[in-house]
C-alpha cells in the first residue's frame, strides 16, 4: 500500500445523543494499532459531543461542505465552521450525495478546492453505479469524477481518494478484493498519466462500500488499497476496531 493505512467511519445520518454516548466510549476502549489513521465523521449535530467526548487517537470528519464562504445560504454549513470547531476532513462526493441530493461533477470539485482552501483535508469520493460497471463504464465513471477534483484541486498532499462502487454500498454486496484492486490500480494510473507520477505513488486510495469485520482482511492485503471508508460496520465500535487492525 502507499502511506499510512487510513480508516474512515462514516455514520452518514444515523445516532442519537445516547447512541453515540456508547459508540465513543467503545471507541475510546478499542485496543488500535497505532500505525493507522482514524478518522470518524458523525452527522453535523454531534460533531461537537464528539470532539468533547473522543480521544485524540480519532480525528474528526464531516460529512459535508459548503461550496464556499459561509453567508446567506439557508441549512448549509461551512469549511470555516467546520475547522472552527475541530474537524480535520471532510468527505465529499460520496454517492449518496451525488445520487440521492443530485451533486455534480463540477459542484463536488469546487467543494474540494475550497475545503483545502481552508485547511480542511478531503476525502474525495468516486464510484460507478450497477448499470455502469455492466455497461463496461467503470473506469470511464471513476476517471470523469477523477477529472472533475484534479481540475480543481493543486495541491493532493490533503486528499484521500475513496473508491465506493455504488451497486456495492449498503448492500452487503462487497466488490472481490480482485474488483477493487483493480479499479484502484487504474485510479493510480490514471494519477500518474493525469496529475504526477508522485501525486500517484503518495495518495491513498481507499475502498468503500459494505466493509465490515469479515472482508476486511483480504481487501487490505492488496496492493492499491490503502484503508477504507466504513459506513454500517463502523457504527459498532469493536467491529470498527476489528477494522482499523486489519492494517497489513
Ligand atoms: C459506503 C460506505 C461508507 P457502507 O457508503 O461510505 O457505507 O459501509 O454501509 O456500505
Amino acid at each position: 500500500g502507499t502511506g499510512k493505512f487510513f480508516v474512515g467511519g462514516n455514520w452518514k445520518c444515523n445516532g442519537t445523543r445516547d447512541s453515540i454516548t456508547k459508540l465513543v466510549a467503545d471507541l475510546n476502549d478499542a485496543k488500535l494499532e497505532t500505525d493507522v489513521d482514524i478518522v470518524v465523521a458523525p452527522p453535523y449535530i454531534y460533531i461537537d459531543q464528539v470532539k468533547q467526548s473522543l480521544t485524540d487517537r480519532f480525528e474528526i470528519s464531516a460529512q459535508n461542505s459548503w461550496i464556499g464562504k459561509g453567508g446567506a445560504f439557508t441549512g448549509e454549513i461551512s469549511a470555516e465552521q467546520l475547522v472552527d470547531i475541530g474537524c480535520k476532513w471532510v468527505i465529499l462526493g460520496h454517492s449518496e450525495r451525488r445520487h440521492i441530493i443530485g451533486e455534480d461533477d463540477q459542484f463536488i470539485g469546487k467543494k474540494a478546492a475550497y475545503a483545502l482552501s481552508q485547511n480542511l483535508k478531503v476525502i474525495a469520493c468516486i464510484g460507478e453505479k450497477l448499470e455502469e460497471r455492466e455497461a463496461g463504464k467503470t473506469f470511464d465513471v471513476c476517471f470523469q469524477q477523477m477529472k472533475a477534483f484534479a481540475d480543481s484541486i493543486s495541491n493532493w498532499t490533503d486528499v484521500v481518494i475513496a473508491y465506493e462502487p455504488v451497486w456495492a454500498i449498503g448492500t452487503g454486496k462487497v466488490a472481490t478484493p480482485q474488483q477493487a484492486q483493480e479499479v484502484h490500480l487504474a485510479v493510480r494510473d490514471w494519477l500518474k498519466k493525469n496529475v504526477s507520477a508522485e501525486v500517484a505513488s503518495s495518495t491513498r486510495i481507499i475502498y468503500g462500500g459494505s466493509v465490515n469485520g469479515n472482508n476486511c482482511s483480504e481487501l487490505a492485503k492488496q496492493e492499491d488499497i490503502d484503508g477504507f471508508l466504513v459506513g454500517g460496520a463502523s457504527l459498532k465500535g469493536p467491529e470498527f476496531a476489528i477494522i482499523v487492525n486489519s492494517v497489513t
